[in-house]
């Protein structure tokens, strides 16, 4: 069972209460004085691809309106090759009487990505701004991106990404604080609350807060810089991944990538995206192929299927880092993201955790809603060997880990109980937590000195995980597999 997120930029968990941070960061960012004489101008650049006329236009209208005209150069609308009526020439006569406003149409279909850099080869002004075409600017939300790209040209700066409801189009806001992006193994987008460290770093509440990844579409880059960078690897398709490969790039490459506290843009977080994902893999794996180096592997270990995925020439890409000297991906992983956790992949500890008893039944574990990853029962279902769901990892420290998402989960039992549940995983690990898989293939869970067996689930067809006295049957045995085949 592996489930897509329909969303151009992945949902941002609820909101977390208003704090003292908070409320003060409000108030700092309405008293910012900027020197608009002195702030770069900036080409604000919208892709679309057959994008509803309500949300494009209220996208290009709100930034007309709260763009300080002395910052503003220009509003460079990209048509992917919509092929939807009104993207023609109602649009075009919509825009013909908007000032600074300017259309370019593909010749044909290009994707996100290309639509975006056909935008930024026609930019004049000094900053390119990148926005999605279902967005809404907040009085405010330039200025303060500017002027940080103005004081370090090598930032690329995001706005915060407020929410605006998908049924109603209110603009929720955003009632917590702002959140950091990173990812998972799989190389999956997440959310993350700005960590300690990080606190400490920010000189003020209206300092700009630093950020392993960017969601998407939303950020200011100096144009210069931008292509300095290489700007996008044009041998991506469509959408999905480009975040990423940017966001390591940004770092690795000696760049900054920043959220701005007193920036905010609505984002309706659509139900369905209007691009296609099935390029997405391929961009993930261009991404971990140039930036990665042997981390790859974590990657490719809890998503066999993109071992197999073609994604085109990296040669150039890989040129691209040698020549600005980038630095490595672990110093990437120790320096500007140290939460994520590094699993250690064993050989012959991770991947499918199959039983040799009941044949072809795997753990696997599916809770209901991404963002709640915790507290629901493991099961077997058939090994399907795509890792995702199904894969495990047998760590150093006795843990079975689920780390495929983030925060990782371990396997426990909880007292009195012989079902298996996920928690949290901890620093060190807890003794509910601890298995022990010995040679012979039995998993013995020290705290309860019992066995896990593979069962059948009460009045169902359905097999489960539970704890049982210890037998030699081969019910209680099980081993990690990497591969279907
Ligand atoms: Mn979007």
């Amino acid at each position: 069972m592996i489930r897509e997120c329909e969303c151009l930029l992945p949902l941002i968990p609820a909101a977390r209460p208003v704090g003292l941070f908070l409320s003060s960061q409000r108030e700092r960012c309405k008293e910012k004085k900027y020197d608009y004489d002195n702030l770069p101008r900036t080409s604000v650049i919208i892709a679309f691809y057959n994008e509803a006329w309500s949300t494009l236009l209220r996208t290009v209208y709100s930034v007309l309106e709260t763009s300080p005209d002395i910052l503003l150069e220009e509003v460079i609308l990209v048509d992917d090759y919509s092929d939807r009526e009104h993207l023609k020439e109602r649009l075009a006569n919509e825009l013909s009487g908007l000032p600074k406003v300017r259309l370019i149409r593909a010749n044909k279909r290009e994707g996100l990505v290309r639509a975006r850099l056909l935008g930024a080869s026609a930019a004049r002004g000094d900053v390119l701004t990148f926005l999605d075409c279902h967005c809404e600017c907040h009085e405010g939300w330039l200025e303060p991106l500017l002027q940080r790209i103005h004081e370090e040209e090598s930032a690329v700066v995001c706005p915060v990404i407020d929410v605006i409801d998908w049924n109603t189009f209110e603009y929720l806001g955003n009632s917590g604080e702002p959140q950091i992006g990173g990812f998972d193994w799989r190389l999956v987008f997440t959310w993350h609350t700005v960590p300690e460290r990080e606190r400490i770093r920010m000189r003020s509440p209206v300092d700009v807060i630093r950020s392993p990844t960017m969601a998407g579409g939303l950020f200011a880059v100096s144009k210069k810089y931008f292509e300095y960078l290489g700007s996008y690897d044009t041998g991506m398709e469509v959408w999905g991944g480009e975040n990423l490969e940017f966001s390591f790039r940004i770092w690795q490459c000696g760049g900054t990538l920043e959220t701005h506290p007193c920036s905010h843009v609505g984002h309706v977080f659509p139900k369905q995206a209007p691009y296609s994902r099935s390029k997405a893999l391929a961009n993930s794996v261009r991404a971990a192929e140039v930036w990665m180096d042997e981390f790859k592997e974590l990657y490719y270990h809890r998503n066999p299927r993109a071992r197999l995925e073609p994604f085109g020439d990296v040669t150039e890409r890989k040129q691209l880092r040698a020549k600005l000297q980038c630095k490595d991906f672990k110093w990437f992983l120790e320096t500007v993201y140290p939460e994520l956790h590094v699993p250690e992949d064993r050989p012959g500890f991770f991947g499918m955790l199959q039983n040799k008893g009941l044949k072809d039944y795997c753990f696997d574990y599916n809770p209901p809603d991404e963002n709640q990853i915790m507290g629901h029962q493991v099961i077997l279902y058939l090994c399907h060997g795509m890792g995702q769901n199904q894969f495990f990892e047998y760590t150093s420290q006795k843990e079975i880990r689920y780390n495929t998402h983030q925060p990782e989960g371990c396997i426990a039992v909880e007292a009195g109980m012989d079902i298996l549940t996920m928690h949290l995983c901890k620093e060190t690990a807890p003794e509910n937590q601890k298995f022990i898989l010995q040679e012979d293939g039995s998993l013995f869970h020290e705290q309860s000195q019992k066995c896990v067996q593979a069962a059948r689930k009460e009045s169902s067809d359905s097999f489960v995980p539970l704890l049982r006295d210890c037998t030699s049957s081969d019910h209680q045995k099980w081993f990690f597999k990497e591969r279907m085949f």
